[in-house]
């Protein structure tokens, strides 16, 4: 049956099982909008945000809280260039998104047309692949192998270039039932061997942590994370992209590690001699000083793509594969070795250690002050929602209080732009999360400096009634930048003061929102609690004390020993 290019887009989209799609319109696309707003009006949910960064980051944060690609459409040139920021966020942390630009016909390109941008050549190195659709004929293939490429492997954005004479020609549409990319074979299983040593490592370990990142969530393992952890007793630290992978409440978790984590995390891999690493790419907020990372330790690294293992550090043991499959491996071979509880009695010591290290340096901040502490603010919003609410957050001091103080129990309830660490990322995030799950409570745990970044998607949370919660600890700083300064730069706070700030709950109002409030600790509790019992969305404007810091703190580069503790 013959139909238009855009026709044809729509029902591969129907073919892959998309329900949404978040973008913004223009001329290059205006077809498919059309088609969208008649055809397929029953077909998808279509989510019109105020910014393309904006759609991109929305589709990211849908990804992240489903587990399904996020999907995105926005014309050529300005709109194509303005995901070029949430495609990188997604880049860095692994998110499958597929991004649909429109493009200008294709006799045109390379002409200076109006409105053309070469956005296939602008955004390779921060997609995992893209493509320029230059043939109808293509097009339901290329749809096809875009969710493949995002979805399979280590995830990631995908863009889809589309000329608008491509979308308006006439093809055939025939969807194919399954592609083999002849150059795109992601390895998923590990290679037994391998799992052999490292399972025989683990029986010999003495003081073993297990070091987990957001491939565990990503892959589905934190099922197999928790047997591990429980039938081996070792204890679990979570990179920022981890939290979640393992219950943050469980007696075996240590919290964060890294430039913010925990001191009991850090001093536990500092003094580890096994560090069993999974779906966790070394960072360096995370390694700080290469050399002296995990010093003592033979370090196992799992993870499914080759290229990042020996990127940062030195392994013993490689593993290659998918995190689900490795682990279950892992948890076979060790009962194979009659792995038990009487083995795990040997690892009394180590527990004591941490446990004493645990005691010695809790997380905290002064709780005798009548000036709000954002920590406290945090606190609350845990309590308060039982632990039960999806966590988006901004980037900055902001995001690691939520890190910090909001214990993760579950896997995709906490989203934040961890590798580009974008500013602007978590309000757009949460309304992705939030148009995937209606009913459950999305907050965005912002800073008054990033909310400014995307504010304009109140517009979008009115719009469609998105009763998305939003937590400005609003200190007048660029807060994280300003704490550096204060550390490593002589208290000199050049332009961090952002004080000439709106007024949070006028702009709410504004744009048909609710804005609350809270400059005394006694307000927090009401504040959340009216916005919790809220239908709509919800703009909270916390005035905390404004030069709070986080701590502990890792300078960056430093080591274990260079802990600000404070
Ligand atoms: C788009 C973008 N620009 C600049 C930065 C650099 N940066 C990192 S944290 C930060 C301060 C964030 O301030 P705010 O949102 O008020 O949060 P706070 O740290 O005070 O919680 C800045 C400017 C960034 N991460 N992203």
């Amino acid at each position: 049956m013959k139909m238009n290019g855009a026709h044809i887009l729509l029902r591969s989209l129907k073919e892959e099982g998309v329900d949404t799609i978040f973008g913004y319109p223009g001329g290059a696309v205006i077809d498919i909008f059309d088609a969208l707003a008649t055809k397929f009006h029953r077909d998808f949910k279509f989510v019109l945000v105020r910014h393309e960064q904006a759609a991109v980051h929305a589709a990211d944060g849908y990804a992240r809280a489903t587990g399904k690609p996020g999907v995105c459409l926005v014309t050529s040139g300005p709109g194509g260039t303005n995901t070029v920021t949430g495609l990188a966020t997604a880049y860095m942390d692994s998110i499958p998104v597929v991004v649909f630009t429109g493009q200008v016909p294709t006799p045109l390109i390379g002409n200076d047309a109006f409105q053309e941008a070469d956005i296939v050549g602008i955004t390779r190195p921060c997609t995992k692949h893209n493509y320029l659709v230059g043939d109808v004929k293509e097009l339901a293939r290329t749809v096809k192998e875009a969710f493949t490429i995002a979805g399979t492997g280590r995830p990631g954005p995908v863009l889809v270039d589309l000329p608008k004479d491509v979308v308006q020609a006439q093809g055939n549409f025939e969807y194919p039932r399954s592609i083999s990319i002849p150059t795109y074979k992601p390895t998923l299983k590990p290679h037994i061997p391998s799992i052999n040593r490292a399972a025989d490592l683990i029986v010999q370990a003495k003081r073993p942590v297990i070091y987990a990142g957001g491939g565990v969530i990503t892959s589905g393992a934190h099922q197999e994370l928790r047997t591990l952890a429980e039938m081996t007793a070792s204890p679990v630290t979570m990179t920022l992209m981890g939290l979640g992978c393992f219950p943050g409440t469980h007696p075996l978790s240590l919290g964060m590690l890294g430039m913010h984590g925990t001191y009991r995390a850090n001093m536990a891999v500092d003094n580890c001699d096994l560090l069993l690493a999974i779906g966790a790419r070394f960072d360096d907020r995370v390694t700080g000083k290469v050399e002296e990372f995990a010093a003592k330790a033979k370090i196992v690294h799992v993870d499914i793509d080759p290229t990042s293992i020996q990127k940062n550090i030195k392994v013993d043991v490689p593993i290659v594969g998918d995190a689900r499959l490795a682990l279950a491996k892992l948890i076979e071979a060790l009962n194979k070795r009659g792995h038990s509880s009487k083995d795990r009695d040997k690892l009394k010591k180590w527990h004591a250690t941490i446990t004493a290290w645990r005691s010695e340096q809790r997380l905290r901040f002064d709780r005798t002050t009548e000036i709000i502490k954002p920590q406290y603010v945090v606190e609350k919003l845990y309590e308060l929602t039982e632990g039960n609410a999806i966590i988006t957050t901004e980037v900055g001091q902001n995001q690691m209080w939520a890190a910090q103080y909001y214990l993760f129990d579950n896997p995709r309830t906490f989203l934040s732009s961890g590798g580009l660490g974008t500013m602007g990322y978590g309000f757009p995030a949460a309304i992705g999360a939030q148009v995937a799950f209606p009913t459950k409570t999305v907050i965005d745990i912002a800073g008054d400096g990033s909310i400014q970044m995307n504010i304009q998607e109140l517009a979008t949370v009115a719009t469609y009634e998105l009763p998305v919660k939003i937590a400005i600890l609003n200190n007048g700083y660029l807060g994280m930048v300003r704490q550096w300064q204060e550390h490593f730069y002589e208290k000199v706070y050049a332009h961090t003061d952002i004080m000439t700030a709106p007024d949070f709950v006028k702009l709410a109002e504004a744009y048909g929102a609710t804005g609350l409030r809270a400059r005394t600790v006694q307000e927090v509790e009401p504040v959340i609690r009216q916005a919790l019992d809220t239908k709509g969305p919800v703009v909270m404007d916390f005035i905390v004390e404004r030069e709070e810091g986080v701590y502990p703190m890792v300078p960056a580069g430093g080591s274990v020993r260079d802990m600000i503790l404070v």
